[in-house]
């Protein structure tokens, strides 16, 4: 086996020497028109570029080869020659030795250089013949590859060779990410989302280097996933949604599956079962578990604070547990979400001993404690990380813990916030957010959380106003992509009239890839050759 892969490698090595060796002879030269890769319209915007002004000519004759050291290099490879082909509908061989007549090649390569700062981190280098991406692992490869994607004209250029051509401007790329933690929340509760439309989602984040999901699974109105020792919480709190729709719940093979979709990405899902508060719809398919002293009943309003689990029975801790052992087993990412948010019929006391019971359920399945910030007030450890979104006496509790914490501040970066008066969907109960006020503040040492506390940044998007694909993407796109570049970007790498030109590059990205997003007129959109098709008036 080791000495097959070693032959291989060594193959493949030979079969690439000769190939550059070869080069000039084989190509007639391309006379390109000069490139500037620094003003390329990438997003999030690379830690450092350098142009060289000349092109790669992707075309026919492109080959992608990869390290074989690492399976998931190649696999990495085969993700880069389908988007590949659906952008170009060039069907590039990967590691195919015999792969006909090849001209320029895209090198994915595992690197131990020390120049890569960190898992994520990765180099490009475009010349004349070759794209070399160089990282240490494949996740790095697969934010590279997001950025040779981003660098691939929407149209190829005819005129250049004899058959066409998509020119992708020469030079180096240095990146990593400010932020380890670049997540999106997608509320599945108060409406509920299929699996079909979550992937979508993921595909489209994943183009923007975002690497977290945050899935809030359950809520007053609807219980989404399936958990074996408990049926009835799919059965009857599954049933129904904000504004008395169908409801529905994700089987555990629903979840596996967008799990596997999202790991192929590398993204991780953190799933969210909210509690204390936000129970009903748990309340009412095991009335034992309640604790507001009300007899529950299924719920298709938008109030919050009015559910809460009994903080003080056993049975309680006995459910949370199968709860927290199911999800946490089919979840293979660090992190266990257990909300802990508005939970304002909840006595102060028996809130903090909840969450400190919780907290030790949670780690005796493997995962560490992520809660909304009001999980601060509890006695739990450092360990366990705050998601600020509202308070920032909390998030300075958090911090005195030594607490890592995660940036979802309601007024800049809550998805489900209106852009204007005007906009269809959407609440305001924390301030409009049009998409320059999305971008522009500042995650380093935000209300003077240290930075060294701050895990990352994390748009959520509730959906009590919106419930289906359409609608999802009026309010994520294109802030979204705003908050990627405000995790993965330094602070003097990110400046609103740049990315305002790089935004309005994404429509044809986005009319492409059939995402309706919002056209905002502070942004002077690219036409593109997919036609729009407006949102749904009714
Ligand atoms: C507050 S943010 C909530 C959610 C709502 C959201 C609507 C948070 C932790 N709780 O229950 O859906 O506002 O914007």
């Amino acid at each position: 086996m080791i000495k097959s892969t070693l032959l291989k490698s060594l193959v493949l090595l030979s079969v690439i020497v000769l190939f550059i060796q070869c080069q000039d002879k084989k190509m007639k030269e391309i006379n390109f028109p000069p490139t500037d890769l620094s003003t390329e319209n990438l997003i999030p915007k690379p830690l450092k570029i350098v142009p060289t002004h000349s092109a790669f000519g992707l075309d026919h004759t492109t080959a992608i080869f990869t390290s074989q050291s690492d399976k998931s290099f190649e696999e990495v490879g085969l993700f880069l020659a389908e988007k590949i082909k659906s952008k170009t509908n060039l069907r590039l061989a990967v590691n195919q030795t015999d792969a006909g007549k090849v001209n320029r090649m895209i090198y994915i390569n595992q690197s131990d250089s020390d120049a890569l700062g960190g898992r994520e981190a990765y180099e490009l280098y475009i010349s004349k013949d070759s794209i070399i991406l160089n990282s240490k692992t494949a996740e790095g490869a697969f934010r590279g590859v997001q950025t040779i994607r981003q660098l691939i004209p929407e149209t190829s250029n005819d005129s250049l060779a004899e058959l066409p051509l998509w020119p992708i401007p020469s030079g180096k790329i240095s990146d990593k990410p400010n932020f380890e933690y670049r997540g999106s929340m997608l509320d599945v509760a108060r409406h509920f989302f299929s699996v079909e439309d979550v992937k979508k989602y993921i595909d489209i984040l994943a183009y923007y280097k975002i690497n977290v999901l945050h899935l809030h699974l359950t809520d007053d109105q609807g219980w989404r996933i399936e958990i074996n020792s408990w049926p009835k919480l799919t059965e009857v709190g599954g049933s129904t949604e904000v504004g008395g729709e169908a409801g529905g719940f994700y089987t555990q093979e629903d979840y596996k599956d967008i799990v596997s979709y999202a790991q192929q990405r590398y993204m991780m899902i953190v799933p969210e079962i909210d509690m204390p508060g936000h129970t009903n719809a748990a309340s009412v398919s095991y009335p034992i578990l309640n604790g507001n002293g009300k007899t529950p009943k299924l719920y298709e309003g938008t109030s919050v604070g009015f559910s809460t689990f009994d903080a003080r029975k056993d049975t309680v801790y006995a459910f949370i547990d199968d709860v927290v052992r199911e999800v946490s087993a089919i979840t293979p990412g660090p992190y266990f979400h257990i909300g802990g948010d508005e939970s304002h019929v909840t006595k102060k006391n028996d809130y903090k001993f909840f969450v400190n019971r919780v907290e030790k359920i949670v780690q005796k399945y493997g995962k560490q404690m992520i809660g909304w910030d009001e999980v601060a007030t509890a006695d739990i450890d450092s360990t366990s990380i705050a998601q600020f979104w509202a308070s920032t006496e909390n998030a300075k509790a958090a911090v005195e813990k030594g607490m890592k914490v995660i940036l979802s501040p309601a007024s800049k970066a809550y998805l489900d916030m209106q852009y204007d008066t005007l906009s269809k969907y959407g609440l305001h109960w924390a301030a409009y957010i049009p998409v320059d006020t999305a971008y522009i503040w500042t995650p380093e040492g935000y209300a003077g959380i240290p930075n060294e506390n701050i895990l990352g940044v994390e748009a959520p998007l509730w959906s009590e106003t919106i419930s289906n694909i359409d609608e999802l993407e009026y309010l994520a796109f294109p802030r979204v992509i705003g908050y990627s570049e405000l995790s993965w970007s330094t602070e003097e790498n990110r400046n609103w009239d740049n990315f305002k030109v790089r935004l309005a590059n994404q429509a044809p990205y986005m009319d492409r890839m059939d995402v309706k997003f919002y056209r905002s007129n502070l942004i002077d959109w690219k036409e593109s050759k997919f036609t729009y098709k407006s949102i749904k008036k009714d």
